[in-house]
């Protein structure tokens, strides 16, 4: 029996909503927030651990994947599900976004994006079909179209000619996706802070017909408020039984806010990055483990909590880990903050279920505003 992608709905509270995505790979509780896998790990856990936390998929990203091992060669060894021994479902970024923030001698043109590789230097050339064909190689359940995605501020012409050819690249990329059961291809919503481009972009897009739409080009930039009033524009342009996807967002408090117009996916890496570096996101905000007054706390970040982690070691052992560079330092405060992102997507998902969602958002924000930690 074969597995078709699908989107159940189960709950509406005012525009947020909870439902399921099933893919070939199993099913996906949303809202939901996807760990960043890039280079086929998420850095520092197991993927058990990443599982433990409760995430139903995680992100890899074409670019690195295409440089380092390459496609062809994840292929032959059983695809990426098998490779990183990730059993779940995995969704692929499409590699334009990282070509223009990672690698050097970038181009653009009609045809792709031409440019060398921040390893070895070595030329690349990544079009709407190579992006699509990359993506089927490694198996990937949720394929991303290729985009042009330019950063905020920006001149308008800059913008509506990204978000054009954007369009043109949603029509390519549809046509190379091969599609086998239970995979989707998702567009992406282009525009920058300009609501008639993103009107524009999103109409087109629907009119395409894709199983599911991301937002992209938010969170480059501008102002939360902008990011806010764009998903406010985009979110009621959309087919409401297709799932939506706001791409490397964000803080815990832009995930609430955009859960609540609307979106139902995330990733970011922002849980990840930031837990290397011994800053954790808790119930009671945020701290930054490196700081000095830590060094004799012995309680542990989240007593009371179901972090198995936040709940165990003391604020000194984990400050004495990070200041010290050790790698289980990574590993204890990525557990943290992973956890923390998912408890908070499960507490998304049970108050739109209970018709609580702005309670819920309020009451989470007065925890971390207590700023008690
Ligand atoms: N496009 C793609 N990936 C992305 C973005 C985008 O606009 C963003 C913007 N926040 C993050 N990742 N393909």
């Amino acid at each position: 029996m074969s597995v078709r992608f699908t989107f159940d709905i189960h709950a509406r509270d005012g525009t947020a909503r909870n439902g399921t995505i099933t893919t070939a790979h199993g099913s996906v509780a949303t809202p939901a927030f996807m760990p960043v896998g890039t280079a086929a790990t998420v850095k520092a856990m197991l993927p058990e651990q990443v599982r433990a936390t409760g995430a139903d998929v995680v992100l890899g990203n074409v670019y690195h994947l295409m440089l380092r091992p390459g496609a062809e060669r994840i292929a032959r060894l059983g695809g990426l599900h098998h490779f990183m021994d990730w059993p779940h479902t995995i969704l692929t970024d499409s590699g334009g976004f990282q070509v223009m923030s990672l690698a050097s001698m970038r181009k653009i043109d009609e045809q792709g994006v031409t440019f060398a590789s921040h390893i070895d230097g070595s030329k690349h050339v990544l079009t709407p079909e190579r992006s699509m064909e990359i993506q089927a190689l490694l198996g990937s359940d949720i394929q991303m179209q290729l985009d042009e995605c330019v950063s905020l501020p920006n001149e308008r012409p800059a913008i509506e000619k990204a978000m054009h050819l954007s369009l043109r690249w949603a029509e390519r990329s549809k046509a190379a996706f091969g599609g086998k059961p239970g995979q989707a291809i998702f567009a992406i919503v282009q525009g920058g802070d300009q609501a008639d481009l993103r009107v524009q972009s999103a109409r087109a897009l629907v009119d395409m017909d894709f199983p599911g739409y991301a937002v992209g080009g938010l969170a480059v930039g501008e102002p939360q408020d902008v990011m806010l009033r764009m998903l406010d524009i985009v979110a009621p342009e959309l087919p409401p039984e297709r799932p939506r996807y706001l791409m490397g967002v964000g803080t815990p408090d832009d995930l609430l806010e955009a859960v609540a117009r609307g979106i139902d996916m995330f990733d970011c890496v922002m849980p990840t990055r930031a837990g290397r570096h011994g800053l954790c996101y808790t119930r009671f905000g945020k701290i930054n483990l490196k700081n000095a007054r830590h060094a004799d706390d012995p309680r542990p970040l989240d007593a009371d909590g179901d972090c198995p982690v936040a709940s165990r070691y003391s604020r000194a052992y984990l400050h004495h880990l990070t200041r010290s560079n050790e790698i289980l330092g990574m590993v204890l405060n990525t557990w943290i903050n992973l956890g923390y992102y998912q408890r908070l997507m499960q507490g998304a998902r049970r108050a739109i279920a209970e018709s609580r969602y702005a309670d819920y958002m309020a009451e989470t924000k007065a925890g971390w505003a207590a700023g008690d930690i």
